[in-house]
């Protein structure tokens, strides 16, 4: 009985990893223990290569803003998207992966059956509340056999989860501070974007989601 009550307000563990497609997966909570050394490593990266909103090859702002770390970053200009070595911005080349979050990217993915990843590009989104990233398919990296490592940090957002074309009915899927995803294989070039972020405050990161796409580019 007095379990029972203690329990009420015990702290809930997080639930455990679910599919999302044959070859994709939600690992629930997983970075939270790195999150407390991964934050002021991120704040470092952002010093040296800033946050900024880019251009679409059509000639509109993106409403999500961006920035790399890595050997190669993801840009986008009216000559198109791709990656690049050099930050646009700063004409420098992007600072480096942290270790520590190359290292939670290749155990996400090995957990999720993809073995030996080794990323070399992570993309940092940032989200406002409002801000929404429309459907799309990740189709500027060399090897599609790799996988992609998402890390959702701060708000919580909706991930929308598609089909193979732009129009295939979309599975909605909460992701939460310190969720990873982990996709690829048959999955990897599913469309998918994320609805219009709701108001809120998160206690550590304030107003904002941050989502780290790691990926092997080159
Ligand atoms: C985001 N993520 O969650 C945007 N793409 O903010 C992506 O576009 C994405 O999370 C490919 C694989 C995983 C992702
Ligand atoms: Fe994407």
């Amino acid at each position: 009985m007095m379990q029972t009550e203690l329990d009420l307000f015990a702290p809930h563990d997080p639930p455990q990893p679910y599919r999302v497609g044959t070859q994709a997966m939600v690992l629930p909570g997983f970075a939270l223990p790195q999150v407390q050394a991964l934050l002021p490593m991120l704040r470092e990266v952002i010093a040296q290569a800033p946050f900024r909103h880019m251009y679409t090859p059509g000639g509109l702002k993106m409403a999500v803003a961006l920035t790399n770390c890595g050997a190669l970053g993801w840009v986008s200009d009216r000559q198109g998207y791709r990656y690049s070595g050099i930050d646009p911005l700063t004409q420098r080349p992007w600072p480096v992966i942290p270790e520590a979050l190359v290292l939670l990217a290749n155990h996400a993915a090995s957990l999720a059956g993809f073995s030996d990843f080794q990323p070399d590009a992570c993309l940092v989104n940032c989200y406002r509340p409002g801000t929404r990233l429309s459907l799309h398919q990740d189709r500027d990296e060399r090897d599609f056999s790799q996988p992609i490592v998402s890390v959702s940090l701060g708000l919580p957002a909706v991930f929308l989860f598609g089909g193979h074309t732009r129009n295939a009915s979309t599975q909605r899927i909460p992701l939460h501070h310190g969720d990873v995803l982990v996709w690829g294989g048959e999955d990897r070039l599913r469309f998918h974007g994320v609805l219009p972020l709701k108001p809120g405050v998160h206690p550590q990161m304030g107003e904002l989601r941050i989502n780290l796409t790691l990926r092997k580019a080159g």
